[in-house]
């Protein structure tokens, strides 16, 4: 298979030899692979189908054939939503703080409520009763109680699963790199980071770490040039 996929003004190509070449508005990159039976350099074939999004394809076999890139775990809500995010003990421990405020703030989002807290037992068990049914369960509030947390509430378009793919899966060794999960832990006990896994849950945690008079009202001045 050969052909060329445009991005907005950029465009590269794809062939079964894994030969991409990427063409820009005033420069052409080339680069070829050799490594096809190499998990880490599949083919992007996959990556393609006739539906969803904006991206276009065109097949230098069959010219000027539209199709996109398929890839559903990445569809986003477009719904302003919130999300709970909270550093966990070790992540504080850790001196990760920083590290791990700064991915969000980086992708955009809103800051809404921000602080370091000692999270008591009955705070923790309530979070996370959906697993108290579960054998890691008394160990689990152990850990969320073993030192402070750092908790927040983030705002945005789609913040809930974005947050989500930001922070990666919840085992740290099949969490990709990039993600913060991927890049700075290794054990599912330890996994730094906790994001809200619905818009629901997002609002229902929000209240329950942070009390009336925590969350600012605020307008970030580089709103503008994040959403048009
Ligand atoms: P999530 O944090 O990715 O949403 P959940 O399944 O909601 O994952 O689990 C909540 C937290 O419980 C995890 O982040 C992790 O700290 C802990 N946990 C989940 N599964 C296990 C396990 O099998 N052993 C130990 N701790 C676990
Ligand atoms: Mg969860």
């Amino acid at each position: 298979m050969e052909g060329v996929m445009a991005i907005g003004k950029s465009s590269y190509a794809l062939s079964s030899s894994s030969s991409i070449r990427l063409s820009l508005p005033t420069t052409t990159v080339s680069a070829t692979t050799n490594h096809r039976h190499l998990a880490a350099f599949q083919s992007p074939a996959h990556l393609f189908s006739n539906s969803s999004l904006s991206y276009r394809m065109i097949n230098t076999t069959k010219k000027n054939k539209t199709a996109h890139i398929f890839l559903p775990h990445l569809i986003a809500s477009m719904e302003v939503e919130e999300s709970y995010i909270m550093i966990k003990p070790d992540g504080v421990q850790r001196g990760l703080v920083g590290e791990i405020i700064t991915r969000f703030e980086k992708k955009g989002f809103k800051l809404k409520g921000l602080k370091l807290f000692q999270c008591p037992k009955d705070l923790a068990e309530e979070h996370y009763k959906d697993l108290s049914s579960k054998p890691f369960f008394p160990k689990l509030i152990g850990y969320i109680t073993s030192g402070p947390v750092v908790c927040m509430a983030w705002e945005g378009v789609g913040v809930v699963a974005s947050a989500r793919k930001l922070i990666g899966a919840t085992n740290p060794l099949q969490a990709e790199p990039g993600t913060i999960r991927g890049d700075l832990a290794i054990q599912t006990g330890r996994n730094v980071v906790h994001g809200s896994d619905s818009p629901e849950n997002g609002k229902r945690e929000i209240a329950l770490w942070f009390k009336e008079g925590e969350l600012a009202n605020w307008e970030p001045v580089q709103t503008p040039w994040l959403i048009e």
